[in-house]
């Protein structure tokens, strides 16, 4: 049998690097069709195109009985009154958990049942750790000021399903509406 060897990788707190780590970036145009607003995304678009958010993945194999883990730095911003958040996923194993560990920032995070019929938002603040359970679908939201910086640790055999919420999106929203930070019913669900 090979042995696969033990490693370290250094995550920054404050900037949420990984090292070493796979990074991937996501903009504007890479969601643009999930925010509600179309008229604003369009707007925005014609100007520039902002980096919403960043992944930087450990280099861990995937497959069973590996535990891939990286960070995710969701930059702060809004289209409109709706703040900047991930595409959101479920796992193609659906009946793999998550742990999002915050490390920086005000977030929330969006869980619904595959069929929406049962959605949960919980708050995301420095030191919490969310527990996404089997089957729920998840996406993060940055609601402050500030980079939402977070670690995840998931199967690396899990798999990842966008096409299932390019479709139908989540069953809330997260605005602003007078500075306060609220969850809503997608109207397009
Ligand atoms: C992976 C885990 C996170 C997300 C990341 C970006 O299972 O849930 O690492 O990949 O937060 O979100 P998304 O929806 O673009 O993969
Ligand atoms: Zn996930």
């Amino acid at each position: 049998m090979k042995l696969f060897r033990p490693f370290n990788v250094v995550v920054d707190f404050e900037t949420g690097d990984l090292t070493p780590g796979k990074k991937i970036t996501r903009y504007l145009s890479d969601i643009q069709h999930f925010f509600l607003d179309k008229e604003k995304v369009k707007a925005v678009l014609a100007k520039e195109n902002p980096l919403v958010y960043e992944v930087i993945y450990a280099e861990v194999p995937e497959e069973a009985g590996h535990l891939a883990h990286c960070t995710t730095i969701i930059y702060p911003g809004k289209v409109g009154n709706e703040f900047f958040f991930t595409k959101g996923h479920l796992h193609e194993k659906l009946e793999t958990a998550e742990i999002y560990f915050t490390l920086k920032g005000q977030g929330r995070l969006i869980m619904a049942s595959p069929d929406g019929e049962e959605c949960e938002v919980l708050e995301m603040f420095p030191g919490s750790a969310s527990y996404i359970p089997p089957c729920w679908s998840h996406r993060s939201v940055n609601v402050g000021g500030e980079p939402l910086i977070f670690y995840c640790i998931f199967f690396a055999d899990a798999g990842h399903d966008y096409a299932t919420i390019d479709k139908t999106g989540f069953p809330k929203v997260v605005l602003e509406r007078n500075g306060e930070v609220v969850v809503e019913n997608n109207p397009n669900w």
